[in-house]
């Protein structure tokens, strides 16, 4: 039985897993990974399967994202264009005006976005003018009716909750990767700060977004980590971004090489068997992708992709490439039906 009804799947309105499929929190890190060495088209197509189960209608939700505060960010994230100690050429800029993002959010709703994902170059948030700004920002977006998503680095309990006031419907907060290759990506915070903002969001009421990087120099076994890590929470994250690397020069991981399509789609297939109620979503790295590269991710379980010319610094497929690849294949966008807006 699912309460799936053909509309975006907000808060409130989730696929529930047939009861065949029990949703697991007991996964091994040995398990997984044998999960993901499984031969690709059998991983593929079981995944697929699992998908079908609980997604019946097969859409892809559309998110769009803006970075709301680009740069000049205090932490060391290697993989990360914005973070001040690399030369990478992108500027500090100051906090977004809240009419230009409300203005952002209007084009994007109308391009056929149901989910705005605003994304703060921060290690945490202070509380203060800003923070109470990115506050206005969310009423803004959902009075717009759009799905409220934002990215701001950690965050206390009572942040988390003046978020859910404000009518946030997701917070994004990556695990980036498994615990054990952490270390070797971000030395300023550690994996229990990542996990305490987890659980903020969650007991605030507010959908987690967690994922990870894929492409980072880590072995199978840390992907499973990963993989592990985020769905043995005590729920599993509402979206699951999966990224590649995007390798930009000036960044110390600047001469990796481009992750392999097979892996890509081993990862969300994997994903999509641990977490088949969750979307999983094929984020940074498409623009090293083909167009059957991507139908690939898809056909492994992705329902969700970012799309705009931009992610928040790099680039990302052109609008009018997107969706004439996905009237292509046939795969229709989720319906833009959300949640009312808060009260202004
Ligand atoms: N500062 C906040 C934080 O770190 O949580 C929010 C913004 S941060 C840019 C959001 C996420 O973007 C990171 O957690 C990381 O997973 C992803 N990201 C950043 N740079 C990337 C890159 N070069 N390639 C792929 N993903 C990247
Ligand atoms: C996520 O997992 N990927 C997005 C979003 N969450 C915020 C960000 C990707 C950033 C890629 C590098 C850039 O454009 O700066
Ligand atoms: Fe800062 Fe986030 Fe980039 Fe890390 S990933 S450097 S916290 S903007």
């Amino acid at each position: 039985m699912t309460t799936f009804t053909g509309h975006a799947h907000t808060a409130h309105e989730r696929p529930a897993p047939p009861a065949e499929l029990p949703l697991r929190h007991d996964w091994t890190v040995a398990e997984v990974k044998a999960l993901y060495e499984s031969p690709l088209l059998d991983l593929v197509y079981r995944a697929q399967s699992v998908h079908r189960a609980v997604w019946k209608e097969n859409k892809v939700q559309l998110a769009s994202l803006l970075s709301i505060k680009t740069g000049g960010c205090p932490e060391d994230c290697s993989y990360c264009p914005q973070a001040a100690r690399h030369d990478t050429g992108v500027k500090a800029e100051k906090l977004m005006q809240l009419d230009e993002v409300l203005s952002s959010a209007k084009q994007a709703k109308d391009a056929g976005a149901t989910r705005f994902c605003m994304g703060a170059a921060w290690r945490e948030v202070k509380d203060g003018p800003q923070f109470d700004s990115v506050l206005e920002m969310v009423k803004g977006v959902k009075a717009i009716g759009l799905e409220a998503c934002c990215t701001l680095g950690m965050i206390s309990q009572t942040q988390a909750k003046k978020l859910k006031a404000a009518g946030l419907d997701a917070y994004n907060h990556n695990l980036d990767t498994g615990e054990s290759h952490y270390g070797d990506i971000i030395s300023t915070r550690t994996y229990q700060d990542r996990l305490r903002t987890l659980s903020h969001v969650r007991e605030a009421g507010i959908e987690v977004c967690s994922g990870g990087i894929i492409g980072m120099g880590e072995t199978v076994e840390q992907r499973a980590e990963l993989l592990v890590a985020l769905a043995n929470q005590p729920k599993h994250p509402e979206s699951v971004p999966v990224n590649a690397l995007v390798a930009v020069e000036g960044t110390p991981l600047e001469k990796q090489q481009p992750v392999e399509v097979t892996e890509m789609v081993r990862m969300i297939a994997t994903a999509r068997l641990m977490m088949p109620t969750s979307m999983v979503r094929l984020s940074a790295g498409r623009m090293q992708m083909s167009e059957e590269a991507q139908l690939l991710c898809m056909l492994a379980g992705a329902n969700s992709l970012f799309f705009g010319d931009k992610l928040l610094t790099t680039g990302n497929p052109a609008y009018d490439s997107d969706m004439a690849l996905l009237q292509k294949a046939g795969v229709k966008p989720l319906l833009p039906s959300v949640d009312k807006p808060a009260a202004q």
